[in-house]
């Protein structure tokens, strides 16, 4: 999960002013970011660091993360005429810092790494809306008023997504996670017709290369439609309870997820009554990955995170309330 800023002191020490763009183009300092939470909280897994606009930018999008904010598009697509600013990935060319820094963190890891995409529609929200949008209305007016395009747009993020997601379980990674964070903005129906396919696309091209996580936030009401684009485990946000999720999806796919990120800036004890609620809820459904149900927020107190990784490593089941 974006970690929101990184609370990590060791993070804020080696990250200089550059942009997080540049700062991916460098494979050392990439893995060493990657590694940074594996020693300090000893989770089982890591997760790439880079970001889900890497390859648009890769390609030529004249695209920036601006600090507190997010990615920012100096020319929102809004026409037809603007799909030729996009071509395909060619990731060995494009984004050959991303497949060196997950070779580098093969040779590191004890632990599996995750690579990452951002899915098409997600993507396609900050290429149109210009930056992080609360109601998506020049993403939603696209897709209700020139389909053509949309499904072209739809079209062209998902082989970047997807040729990106293949160059890094090529290089090494065991698992990708593909993030459709804002798929939540949709109703069913919306979702079902302009953006289940071109995530379907993305999720089947993987298939059986590497387990596949499909993860969004408010997604209670789609959880169903989004297990059935092809993945093997679905994230789940803390609005849907594991128990909720496990009746609407069954027991084929594994669910991850999903303390509230503000819990744990509550403070330890109440971030382990509800960790306990959560870990009762997943061994009831069988297959689960613990994790926050979004990232971690810039204010989290890394003592409490770490203390909470001991928690979830000694806890069993059975053994609360
Ligand atoms: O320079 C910085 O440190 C700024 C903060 C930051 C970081 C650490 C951004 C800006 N991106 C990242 C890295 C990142 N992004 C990772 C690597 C893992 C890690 O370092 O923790 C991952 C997996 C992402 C994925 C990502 N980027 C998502 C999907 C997951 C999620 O959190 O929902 C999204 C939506 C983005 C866009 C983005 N990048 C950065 C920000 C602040 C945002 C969100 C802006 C918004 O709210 O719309």
């Amino acid at each position: 999960m974006r970690q929101a800023g990184r609370s990590l002191p060791e993070y804020r020490a080696i990250r200089t002013n550059d942009s997080i763009l540049e700062a991916v183009k460098d494979p050392e300092l990439a893995a060493e970011v990657t590694l940074q939470p594996v020693r300090r909280y000893g989770v089982d897994a890591a997760i790439l660091f880079s970001d889900i606009v890497v390859p648009v930018s890769a390609i030529g999008v004249d695209i920036e993360i601006v600090a507190g904010r997010g990615p920012v598009v100096a020319e929102p697509f809004r026409y037809a005429s603007d799909l030729a600013r996009l071509r395909p990935l060619e990731p060995e060319v494009d984004t050959p810092y991303v497949i060196e820094t997950v070779k580098l963190l093969k040779k590191e890891l004890s632990v599996p790494l995750i690579g990452f995409a951002g899915a098409p529609f997600t993507v396609a929200s900050y290429l149109i809306e210009g930056g992080p949008s609360r109601n998506f209305t020049h993403t939603k007016a696209l897709m209700h008023t020139d389909e053509t395009t949309w499904f072209a747009l739809m079209d062209q993020l998902s082989q970047i997504a997807l040729s990106s997601l293949q160059s890094q379980i090529t290089a090494g990674a065991d698992a990708i996670q593909l993030f459709d964070s804002w798929a939540g903005a949709l109703s069913r129906a919306d979702y079902e017709y302009f953006v289940l396919p071109a995530t379907r696309r993305v999720l089947e091209g993987i298939g059986e290369s590497a387990p596949r996580i499909h993860f969004g936030v408010g997604t209670g009401e789609l959880l169903e439609l989004m297990a059935g684009a092809g993945t093997d485990v679905l994230g789940v946000d803390w609005r849907t309870s594991l128990t909720d999720a496990s009746a609407r999806v069954g027991h084929r796919y594994a669910l991850q997820g999903n303390l509230d990120p503000a819990v744990v800036i509550a403070g330890i004890e109440p971030a382990k009554v509800e960790t306990a609620r959560i870990l009762e809820e997943g061994a009831r459904h069988g297959g689960h990955i613990f994790n926050l149900g979004h990232g971690v927020l810039p204010e989290t107190d890394p003592g409490v995170l770490a203390e909470l990784v001991s928690f979830v490593h000694e806890w069993e089941p059975g053994t609360t309330r």
